[in-house]
């Protein structure tokens, strides 16, 4: 019998909400100001999933020009019905004072998973996590969460409901509140499923850091009032330091076509403080650099109330597979030569759509040219082509040609977790006229450069980081075949979710290409390949 191995999507995949349409599934997750918004993977056995698509892939889908770190998509959620799909989400903008957000809700439709998608519909701007309940009656219902606007509440109002009139696309009848959350607060994510007579409604509760939770109610009817589970929180890591998977919440049951259930949530893989290292202390002890990442567990009924198969409200590594055919999916390759006519499925953009005025792999065929824009450190316009990092040990490597001819110009290879939060390894003139690489380190918003190496230009150079859990190196070469280090092993964790003070941090971190060019001149970088690979990790 198969197992599932958890997580099951790696690597900044948080908020998971699983649809099935017979026997394919389809595992939606949060994108934040990452373009285009909101993954969709797909599997068949529920062990082997694969990135299928991306849903909001223009500006009139989601504009999310100028928006702050973490902000942007927040927990999109997917449903069935009348033969179409429907795709809620928020394009979330946070006060950091803490108080509010502005979070206008959305839903679109498509009859195929692949799109097109629907002109945006407005669903209110209630709060960030939207979903939308079929009723077998006909009727759907629009559930969100709700703001309450105050520190003791920690700002969270509860569970709101309201119904959805589809014929004309708008919220019809009363508003009411039906839950008002339990004692962990934070009460948001909230899905409802209907079974045997009885509404379930599920919710996020404890906020997503480490005492996050699945809280379960149900009710005869959908309008509440909901009474809660009698083991609540029915998943948790809270409290469970030793707990493989911790940050475990956010979840939602369904079933298989052959009468099995399950449950999705969301978890990670916080690193341990290494040896002689200390984290600031005030942000806890872990470190989730992979960010959030999606999970599934073995439900049983009992009572009519969901619990894990297996026993407890601990997550489960190893979880025992449905009986359904075993389907895992081809290999992807690792080295992208860019002579695709469209860009990998895996990188995305900050904030904006792919544009051929800043990216083009026709320019030249058989390279990526990336056109200097913003440095990295704005909300605007960085010319920025990033993948996931999905493993704790990884590599990415890239052969760039590049001719600065002011220090204002640069370009090279990044780790990525935020503005503030990141890592590269850049080619650009110093003020001398020497072509030089350097390693620069922004953290927690503060820059630092590391000692400048000068490099005889020969008109290509070879450029690579490499992680090993807590640390990166980056190296380059002249002629691609002999290696050397640039700068210090840099540690991994503060471009983490717990890395810094801002309690917005719900990303992971990205590798990826960058060009930057504040001269006025637009100066493009051309990238030969991008080779990420995924090496072997003892631990997981
Ligand atoms: C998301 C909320 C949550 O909107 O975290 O863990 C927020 N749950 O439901 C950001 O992902």
């Amino acid at each position: 019998m198969s197992l599932i191995k958890n997580p099951v999507i790696r690597g900044f995949n948080p908020d998971p909400s699983i649809c099935r349409v017979g026997d394919d599934y389809y595992i939606v997750t949060s994108t934040f100001e990452w373009f285009p918004g909101i993954q969709i993977h797909h599997s068949k056995d529920l062990v082997n999933w694969r990135l299928l698509t991306r849903a909001l892939d223009t500006v009139e889908l989601l504009d999310m020009r100028g928006m702050d770190n973490s902000e942007g998509v927040y927990a999109p959620t997917l449903s069935y019905a009348d033969g179409r799909f429907w795709l809620c989400f928020s394009n979330t903008h946070a006060c950091r004072g803490g108080s509010w957000m502005a979070t206008p809700c959305f839903v679109v439709t498509a009859e195929s998973i692949e799109g097109p998608w629907s002109d945006p519909i407005s669903i209110g701007n209630y709060g960030f996590d939207p979903s939308m309940f079929h009723d077998d009656d006909g009727k759907k219902y629009m559930v969100n969460m709700i703001w309450d606007g105050r520190k003791n509440t920690n700002y969270f109002g509860g569970i709101v409901l309201q119904e959805f009139d589809a014929n004309n696309g708008t919220l019809t009848g009363p508003i009411k509140n039906i839950f008002k959350g339990t004692e962990l607060g934070c009460t948001e994510g909230p899905q409802i499923l209907k079974k045997d007579g009885y509404y379930y409604l599920v919710t996020a509760e404890g906020g997503t850091e480490f005492d996050h939770a699945v809280t379960v109610c149900r009710s005869k009817s959908v309008w509440g009032p909901y009474e809660v589970h009698p083991n609540n929180p029915m998943l948790t890591s809270r409290f469970k330091e030793n707990a493989r998977l911790q940050r475990a919440g956010h979840g939602f049951f369904f079933e298989t076509q052959n009468g099995e259930w399950y449950m999705t949530h969301l978890c990670s893989r916080p690193l341990k403080n290494p040896e002689g290292y200390q984290f600031a202390p005030q942000y806890g002890s872990g470190r989730s650099i992979l960010g959030r990442e999606s999970a599934i567990q073995q439900v049983s009924w009992v009572d009519g109330w969901p619990e894990l198969a297996q026993g407890g409200n601990t997550p489960f590594e190893e979880v025992q597979a449905p009986d359904l055919a075993d389907c895992p999916w081809p290999t992807e390759r690792a080295q992208d030569h860019f002579d695709e006519p469209n860009i990998n499925l895996h990188y995305q953009s900050l904030r904006e759509p792919f544009d051929n005025s800043w990216m083009s792999l026709t320019e030249r065929p058989g390279f990526l040219r990336l056109v200097g824009r913003h440095y990295l450190y704005s909300r605007y316009e960085q010319s920025l082509v990033a993948r996931r990092l999905q493993s704790f040990y990884a590599s990415a490597e890239t052969a760039m040609e590049f001719n600065p001819m002011s220090p204002l110009q640069m370009a090279g290879l990044v780790v990525y977790y935020a503005k503030g939060s990141h890592y590269f390894l850049k080619q650009t003139l110093n003020d001398n006229g020497a072509t030089i690489l350097q390693i620069v380190q922004f953290q927690d918003d503060i820059y630092d450069e590391y000692d400048e190496v000068e490099i005889e230009h020969l008109g290509r150079v070879y450029l690579k980081v490499d992680l090993e859990k807590v640390w990166y190196q980056f190296s380059y070469s002249v002629d691609g075949d002999s290696w050397h280090k640039i700068g210090p092993q840099l540690n991994s964790t503060p471009m983490s979710d717990e890395g810094g003070p801002d309690v917005f941090r719900f990303t992971g971190t990205l590798v990826g290409l960058f060009a930057a060019d504040i001269s006025g001149q637009a100066l493009h970088a051309d990238f030969d390949y991008f080779d990420y690979q995924e090496l072997p990790d003892p631990d997981w």
